[in-house]
């Protein structure tokens, strides 16, 4: 089997069309990173010669051996279905954990996403709360990035109006949402400050830029970014509508966790 014929990869171009049909990747903006289980890349056939290797700004010796699907810097999701060769890669880290191995894609001499970093310090952050971690997606959700100029940014009461807006949420993140500072993109101190944030939920804003997902496949990544997404639009278009008027209590909100068995995060609800 190519590395194109398999499962993992059809639903990794198809995740990344989905999020530019959402307009949450305009440009060359967002980028995901798929952990691959090394029994699935043994099942393929053309990944098995280094194309190139590629030096990184972050020791990434944790996660030696590994290998990555990942997006490539300044390409764009719009392309990715279309020419996933030039648009997304196949890595994996060398055991000094400062180079990546270059086995597919990324073709003409691209490079794996700015934000390899930030993805790598998360997949170990996640990887040391949850064995079953695979996935770390960054996007400019809409509605959630409209958010961050207009609601109060602390992580309660952001967590608090998400839960509020849709039925749905808590249950899908009741461990809530977390917020860093602005800070520039594709450093290691915004992968520092989101990894840190990650020890305890899958879900961080970055304020005025978008979101960071991580999840355990691609399908449930996506959908914890939609689900806050789409309760980030239902607040823009009650903010529109002149406001609330009457909402979820927090003893529903008590009801619907006991009912669902999940355990909100401490502290939040009254
Ligand atoms: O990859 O979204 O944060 C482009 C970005 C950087
Ligand atoms: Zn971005």
């Amino acid at each position: 089997m190519t590395l194109q014929e398999t499962n993992f990869f059809k639903e990794f171009c198809n995740t990344a069309n989905n999020m530019y049909q959402h307009g949450w990747d305009e440009r060359n903006g967002g980028n995901i990173t798929l952990l691959l289980d090394k029994k699935e890349i043994e099942a393929v056939s053309d990944v098995t010669k280094v194309k190139r290797s590629i030096p990184m700004i972050f020791d990434a010796s944790e996660l030696a051996g590994e290998y990555f699907l990942v997006t490539g810097s300044g390409k764009y999701f719009k392309n990715i279905k279309e020419a996933p060769e030039k648009n997304i890669g196949l890595i994996r880290v060398q055991e000094n954990g400062k180079n990546i191995d270059l086995l597919w894609g990324l073709e003409d001499g691209a490079v794996p996403t700015s934000e390899l970093p930030s993805h790598f310090m998360s997949h170990i952050a996640r990887l040391k709360v949850d064995d079953k971690h695979r996935v770390v997606m960054h996007c400019h959700a809409t509605h959630f990035l409209a958010m961050t100029f207009t609601h109060d940014l602390s992580e309660r009461e952001l967590t608090r109006t998400l839960w509020q807006m849709c039925t749905e949420c808590l249950v899908v993140f009741p461990e809530g949402v977390s917020v860093i500072p602005w800070m520039v993109p594709g450093t290691n101190q915004i992968g520092e400050a989101t990894a840190e944030k990650m020890a305890d939920t899958r879900l961080i804003v970055w304020p005025f830029h978008g979101v960071y997902g991580t999840g355990r496949d691609l399908d449930e990544t996506f959908g914890l970014i939609e689900t806050a997404e789409k309760a980030a639009e239902v607040y823009t278009f009650v903010q529109a509508q002149g406001g609330v008027k009457q909402c979820i209590t927090d003893q529903d909100l008590l009801d619907l966790a006991d009912a669902f068995g999940v355990t909100p995060k401490a502290g939040y609800l009254n």
